[in-house]
């Protein structure tokens, strides 16, 4: 590899070499699917609704009619939403290659319709309730009810995601937290890295001596420290950057 390639052929060649690898991914990589990230200045979730009003357990226990609302609302979005090209490249990358974990912060859904069956989920998924008292989970259509009420024991349904100050699921993390410390090539894709403690993992990775390519059009806290550094969007820049390292095996 010269110094003269281009960053998406040297970010290539560290992947092709790698043993083991990490993907973490966040909001940007569900972005051309419709689904709207958090922090984006105009369009992001957070510009247009207060999170401490909606995703803290705080904002569910005084107002829960209107947090299930909002979650009706974006559930209704996630389920029009489709796989675009990143996430199928990453259930390929999965197929291609014997050691590779998806961590994601998504809670869409979005990788498993893609095919990705190695995948941590470290905020929940939109797609499930849990009864907000004992942590049932619940797949099926909970009826009627804003919120609904549990079959179990009658207290209010939730989404069963991660609000701001909650612990996230003790198990996930503690999986993803190993494999970011033990990998050699750790790929960050479409997440702002600012929210704990899923941004540590890349510099967890770090500290393990891993090589750590960042895919994103802006600028976040791991930029500056990334081994590599993809400027784009996810669902242009992944396909080529895999069939770069894998050819026709991905
Ligand atoms: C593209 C693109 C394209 C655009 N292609 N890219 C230590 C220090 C300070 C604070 C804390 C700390 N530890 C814990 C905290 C508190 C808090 C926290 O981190 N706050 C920070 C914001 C300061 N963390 C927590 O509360 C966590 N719990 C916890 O740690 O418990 C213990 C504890 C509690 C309190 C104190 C101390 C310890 C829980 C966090 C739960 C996060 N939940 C949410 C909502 C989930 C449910 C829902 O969907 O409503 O998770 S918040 C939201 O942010 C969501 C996301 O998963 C998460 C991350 O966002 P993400 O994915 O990075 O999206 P964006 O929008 O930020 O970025 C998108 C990126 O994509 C951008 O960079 C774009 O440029 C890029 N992009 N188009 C590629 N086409």
């Amino acid at each position: 590899m010269s110094a003269n390639d281009a960053p998406i052929e040297q970010a290539a060649a560290a992947l092709r070499g790698a043993r083991r690898i990490v993907i973490l991914t966040g909001a940007g990589i569900s972005a051309e699917s419709g689904v709207p990230t958090f922090r984006a200045a105009q369009t992001g979730l957070w510009a247009r609704y207060d999170p401490l009003e909606l995703a803290t357990p705080e904002a569910f226990r005084r107002d829960p009619g209107l947090v299930w609302d909002w979650y009706a609302w974006r559930r209704e979005l996630i389920g029009a939403a489709r796989p675009n090209a990143g996430h199928l490249t990453l259930a390929r990358l999965e197929r291609a290659h014997p050691d590779v974990l998806l961590v994601t912060q998504n809670v869409d859904g979005l990788h498993q319709q893609a095919g990705s069956e190695r995948l941590i989920e470290l905020h929940g998924n939109l797609r499930r309730n849990r009864c907000s008292r004992e942590g049932t989970l619940l797949d099926a259509d909970p009826g009627p009810g804003r919120p609904p009420a549990c079959p179990g024991c009658g207290a209010p349904l939730r989404p069963d995601v991660v609000w701001f100050g909650e612990m996230l699921p003790a198990e996930a993390l503690e999986r993803a937290a190993t494999a970011a410390a033990d990998c050699d090539l750790f790929l960050s894709v479409g997440t702002s890295t600012v929210v704990e403690p899923a941004a540590s993992l890349p510099f967890a990775a770090l500290r393990g001596g891993a090589t750590v390519i960042e895919l994103n059009p802006e600028p976040t806290p791991l930029t500056a420290r990334a081994s590599h550094v993809l400027k784009g969007a996810a669902a242009a820049l992944l396909p080529g950057l895999v069939e770069h390292a894998f050819g026709e095996r991905a």
